[in-house]
């Protein structure tokens, strides 16, 4: 519940499926189950982002440490599992501070706790927050050297323009004037990978998809049959990005919370952009929200990229 005593979830659901193309944020996909499977995702042979971007990791951690300096204070959005940071820490000439910012507060400690044992030198203060609402300001320890903000998996394309401005312009108040941050960004390419990718043969990205529809039924009383709906992925070129949709097989009603939805055959509830963002319009995006994209670094094939924005 928020402030206003509304599920927040119940209220995007609702919302969402009342307009003309319905529609539920994506961030409602991670329940616990939803998170396992999108683990599960990262080591499916045709997701090529996640090993792509280990790769570029640990052939360039050397150049991203020289540009970060020692003595650094690292804030990790979105951190997750925590094993991508592992790279950047080896590399980082004495690394003094770790600030981990996760919505999934069990998740981070143990996480946390974990990268702690095997850092002994590094001070790990992990924060329970949504990396779109972080706040951090004053709060973030002084290592002596810079603050460098570290947000890799691609996240960035699952955001609207609008939250990705907000998010850089709180980044860069949170991290300060000398700031750096490290950024992933799956790049644009051929349907004919991008669609298997979240399309899979083993339907994982499928179950994925649905399982929105079973979290629906289970904790806002609806009554979505599962079988009564498919996964689609769709390349949509104009704008640069693959779409998850979720698309009615029959003419039928379902209810949420005692409110019913009609669905035609083939409609479709939009439920993810996986954005392909280009380097140089990304560029522009940051210079917008205070930051300059000062480096870059690719696998030989340009799938993926790891850029440095400077604070500037
Ligand atoms: C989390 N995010 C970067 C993933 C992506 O590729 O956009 C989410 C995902 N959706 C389906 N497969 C993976």
């Amino acid at each position: 519940m928020d402030g206003s005593g509304i599920d927040p979830f119940l209220q995007d659901v609702l919302t969402g499926l009342a307009r003309d193309q319905k529609s539920i944020p994506s961030r409602w996909l991670y329940d616990a189950r939803g998170s396992r499977l999108f683990d599960d995702i990262t080591e499916l042979d045709e997701y090529y982002p996640t090993r792509t971007e280990l790769t570029i990791l640990n052939e360039h951690a050397g150049a991203m440490a020289d540009a970060i300096g020692p003595d650094a204070v690292i804030v990790e959005y979105g951190a997750g599992s925590l094993v991508k940071v592992r790279i950047l820490l080896d590399a980082l000439e004495r690394p003094k501070a770790f600030v981990p910012v996760d919505i999934s507060s069990e998740h981070l400690k143990g996480a946390a706790d974990e990268l702690k044992a095997a850092y002994g030198d590094l001070d790990v203060y992990p924060v329970a927050a949504d990396f779109m609402d972080t706040n951090l300001g004053s709060n973030l320890p002084d290592g002596g050297g810079r603050r460098a903000g570290f947000f890799p998996g691609s996240t960035m394309g699952n955001l609207l323009d609008k939250d990705i401005d907000s998010f850089l312009r709180t980044a860069r108040e949170d991290l300060g004037d000398d700031a750096c941050f490290i950024v992933g960004l799956d790049q644009p390419k051929s349907p004919d990978i991008l669609v298997p990718a979240y399309d899979d043969a083993k339907g994982v990205t499928a179950d994925f998809n649905l399982n929105l529809l079973r979290r629906i039924n289970r904790e806002l009383g609806g009554n979505f049959d599962l079988d009564g709906f498919e996964h689609e992925a769709r390349w949509n070129s104009s704008d640069s990005r693959i779409e998850m949709h979720l698309r009615s097989v029959r003419k039928q009603t379902v209810s949420v919370s005692g409110r019913p939805f009609e669905f035609q055959e083939g409609e479709t509830i939009h439920t993810e952009n996986s954005r392909k963002i280009a380097l140089d319009r990304f560029a522009a995006m940051a210079e917008g929200a205070g930051w300059q994209l000062t480096r870059k670094w690719t696998d030989e094939k340009g799938l993926f990229a790891v850029v440095l924005l400077e604070a500037g």
